[in-house]
């Protein structure tokens, strides 16, 4: 098994988004696409040569031929060890637990994360660092520089990796060691939560919940965890096995791709609690009876519970928020002490703040949780929190966030998704509030007056690395905000993301419809932005 160098030429737009490399899986199936990112991997990491890598991903379509493909060019870059899941599977934050357990150089997950899969649809692919987090800005421009000179790439010829049982193998020089995906990921929640009042709460009988693993990866980590450690009965956890292209579905936790699950919790008969993650098991969403969490309030309400669940009794530390999450936890941190940081969108951002010790939680509007257990946001971690906080305090979700709001006062919040729009035409609407900002402070928008408007720039307060134009930001008196990018994940022209937030301080007028509330705000961003006449749409795609 001689390492072998196979020539090739440079791919455009092998630059890394929000999180990793996202394409259409025939971009990958191209001769040397994959091979050539992977080679840039190595070349710029080069801790990597006699380390020890991760390696898996969410299970969709081109998996286990990616991981065949990296295992070979890991041998032949001089790799020692790659651990791997079993069937080539790792959710995202169970990649992140492992190359900090077993304190590896790092770890390339697969996944394009909620969008769907198939021969026809997304894959994607990332490099962790050995901190377990998504690498930062200096290290995925090292890669994308390198993917644009490179020349070479080190393969081997070699016969295919059984991922299928437990175990060592050897590939070269290489170990290959396939590991179970879901054993340490469960240990490490155990260490969080507390168990015990969780498996007495689903012994209770009146507790009814259901976890809608949307045929992704969660499944396994779900079933393991819910069903065997915590004792809920079989079947609480749905789409439970994880299948290449997710059913056909997109498995996106939220109220539009989620909607069996919520039926579920509506109406007559409805669930106490239902809970969803999505591709990669990253992200979270959680229900009430008759009761949707949104992301924000969901990171809000744990920050100011957080001392109910064992793993975090002595408090937090700070907390964090990307720039588009409502401002409610910022309110949570204010009466807690604490420091609270707003950080440009994804994951990626958090690294250093947890690394230093400057945060225990943080979050994203876009049903991202987590805290510093990994550097990941963290699905089923977000689930069991809210389990424990539901055991412990024995009130419903919704007394638990009628309370948090009578306390902070409730922020309105919606995102509405304008998806595959002409790339130009996303642009230039950007472009046009670009010019607009300075013109914008003091100015009437509706029943509005802006405080201030910009486009949001970022300066790591940990290593001073700055990051800018991270989307157009502008406040309006009150607290309420309009917030404008684009999308860093799709695949597909461009996605135009509005996030708007309206804070509402009166206990007695917490009950109105979202988007009611926030029709006077969905008004002035659709005109300021002129989002139909640039961009031809008049209703956005998807409403969360
Ligand atoms: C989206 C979300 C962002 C999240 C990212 C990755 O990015 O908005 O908050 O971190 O997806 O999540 P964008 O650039 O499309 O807005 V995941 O679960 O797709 O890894
Ligand atoms: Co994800």
């Amino acid at each position: 098994m001689e390492p072998k160098v196979v020539s090739t030429t440079p791919f455009e737009g092998q630059r890394p988004g929000t999180s990793g490399l996202r394409k259409k899986v025939r971009m990958f199936q191209q001769p040397h696409y994959l091979e050539n990112f992977v080679q840039a991997i190595f070349d710029t990491q080069s801790e990597l040569r006699g380390g020890t890598l991760v390696v898996g991903g969410d299970g969709r379509y081109y998996n286990r031929q990616a991981i065949q493909t990296i295992l070979r060019m890991a041998a032949a870059n001089g790799v020692n060890r790659v651990l791997v899941g079993r069937g080539g599977i790792l959710s995202t934050p169970a990649a992140s637990c492992l190359i900090r357990k077993h304190k590896t150089q790092g770890g390339i997950v697969l996944s394009a994360s909620h969008n769907p899969g198939g021969p026809e649809e997304d894959f994607g692919i990332k490099f962790n660092a050995a901190n377990g987090g998504p690498a930062p800005e200096s290290v995925t421009e090292a890669i994308y520089a390198r993917t644009q000179t490179i020349d070479a790439y080190r393969t081997l010829e070699a016969p295919v990796i059984d991922l299928d049982h437990l175990g060592a193998q050897r590939l070269g020089a290489m170990e290959v060691r396939v590991l179970d995906p879901v054993s340490d990921y469960a240990a490490l929640m155990e260490s969080l939560f507390d168990f015990n009042a969780i498996h007495q709460l689903f012994n209770s009988g009146h507790f009814r919940m259901r976890f809608d693993a949307m045929h992704a990866v969660t499944g396994p980590y779900a079933v393991d965890i819910l069903e065997n450690r915590l004792g809920a009965p079989p079947g609480t956890v749905m789409n439970g096995v994880p299948k290449e292209d997710f059913g056909g579905g997109h498995p996106d936790p939220n109220l539009a791709h989620a909607h069996d699950l919520v039926a579920l919790t509506q109406g007559p008969g409805a669930l106490d609690f239902g809970a969803a993650s999505d591709g990669d098991g990253d992200r979270n969403m959680i229900l009430g009876k008759n009761f949707f969490v949104t992301p924000s309030d969901s990171l809000a309400v744990l920050a100011a519970n957080a001392h109910h669940a064992p793993g975090y009794k002595a408090g937090i530390r700070g907390v964090a928020r990307s720039m588009p999450t409502s401002q409610a936890a910022d309110r949570v941190a204010e009466a807690l002490g604490v420091e609270c940081f707003e950080t440009p969108t994804g994951w990626k951002f958090f690294g250093n703040l947890l690394d230093a010790g400057r945060i225990t939680l943080c979050g994203e509007e876009s049903f991202g949780t987590g805290s510093d257990h990994v550097r990941e946001k963290d699905g089923l971690w977000a689930v069991l929190f809210w389990l424990n906080l539901l055991a412990v305090r024995q009130q419903s979700v919704s007394d638990i966030v009628h309370e948090h709001w009578r306390g902070f006062g409730r922020n309105y919040y919606t995102r509405h998704d304008y998806e595959a729009v002409d790339s130009a035409a996303a642009e230039g609407l950007m472009d046009h509030l670009r010019i607009l900002l300075p013109e914008l402070p003091g100015k009437r928008l509706g029943d509005y007056q802006v405080d201030y408007a910009d486009d949001f720039a970022y300066t790591d307060p940990i290593d001073g690395s700055v990051s800018k134009s991270q989307g157009i930001r502008i406040g309006l008196e009150g607290g309420s905000r309009l917030v404008f990018r684009l999308s860093g994940t799709g695949t597909q022209g461009a996605t135009l993301r509005v996030y708007l937030e309206s804070y509402e301080p009166d206990p007695a007028r917490h009950d109105q419809d979202t988007q009611e509330a926030m029709a006077p705000l969905v008004l002035i961003a659709r005109e300021l932005a002129q989002i139909e006449a640039r961009t031809g749409r008049r209703e956005p795609d998807v409403v969360t």
